[in-house]
């Protein structure tokens, strides 16, 4: 199995210290939308495109990735909200177990159904370890996954849960605090998981500026990841998280 993206991504950490990955959910992007929004993430410097959501409201999904991938210049790479949502258009996916919630669905039964599809497909596989860290308000992801997040005021129980995954072979941890949480992950919890672990780290979930996101690249994080904060931004926007979250 080829190891390309991945090997791309760890080449972005080593080029401009961290990597900007943009969250498209298909759900709340149309066709006429993805384009004028994907060539602004071209021309902004990101790294990469996650595609992916907790739920789709209809069954467009595959033609939305088509879509992306045939006007994207960057890797496109499922971030996985379901296996409805697999097809052959992406470059990759995160392989993902929500290692933090104790629902045996989510730790190994989604990935046994995907599995034969994902290799039937050909898809580079990025195993990942997927910790769901409470911030603040009640997440998509926490809901529809039936699992419960791990509570921030707890950081042993995040760096006990960050070694598990790194022990269990996962090349990257995604540390998740929800599409729109409240909180984003607090940059002192990015630091004490950095001291433990050396896999890299991928940090989302209510990054709401420049600023907060070149904070958190400073804890620690290899990646980071903005959905909502540009769903209706400009270029300059998405243009200003990549020049906070690149090295100068
Ligand atoms: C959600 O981490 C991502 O899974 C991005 O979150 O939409 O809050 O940027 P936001």
């Amino acid at each position: 199995m080829s190891d390309k993206i991945y090997n791309y991504l760890l080449s972005v950490i080593e080029e401009k210290g961290a990597g900007f990955i943009v969250l498209i959910d298909p759900d709340k992007n149309s066709e006429d939308r993805l384009e004028n929004k994907i060539s602004l993430i071209n021309e902004s410097g990101a790294d990469a495109i996650f595609v992916g959501g907790s739920l789709i409201l209809d069954n467009n999904c595959e033609d939305r990735v088509a879509k992306i991938k045939s006007i994207s210049e960057l890797p496109v790479i499922f971030f996985p909200g379901g296996i409805s949502q697999l097809n052959k258009h992406y470059d990759a996916m995160l392989f993902m177990s929500i290692l933090s919630g104790r629902n045996p669905h989510y730790l190994i039964g989604e990935q046994v159904i995907a599995a034969p599809i994902v290799k039937d497909l050909g898809i580079e596989v990025i195993p990942t370890g997927y910790l769901i860290i409470d911030g603040g308000s009640n997440s998509s992801v926490q809901f529809m996954s039936g699992s419960n997040p791990i509570p921030i005021e707890k950081p042993d129980i995040l760096i006990a849960h960050s070694l598990a995954a790194q022990y269990l072979g996962k090349k990257l941890i995604y540390l998740e605090s929800g599409s729109g949480a409240k909180n984003s992950i607090p940059n002192e919890i990015i630091k004490a998981v950095t001291n433990y672990i050396n896999i890299p780290i991928i940090v989302g979930g209510g990054i709401r500026s420049p600023k907060s996101a070149h904070d958190k690249v400073q804890a620690g994080a290899s990646f980071i990841v903005i959905g909502s904060a540009i769903e209706d931004g400009g270029n300059q926007n998405i243009k200003e998280f990549a020049d906070a979250i690149h090295r100068s």
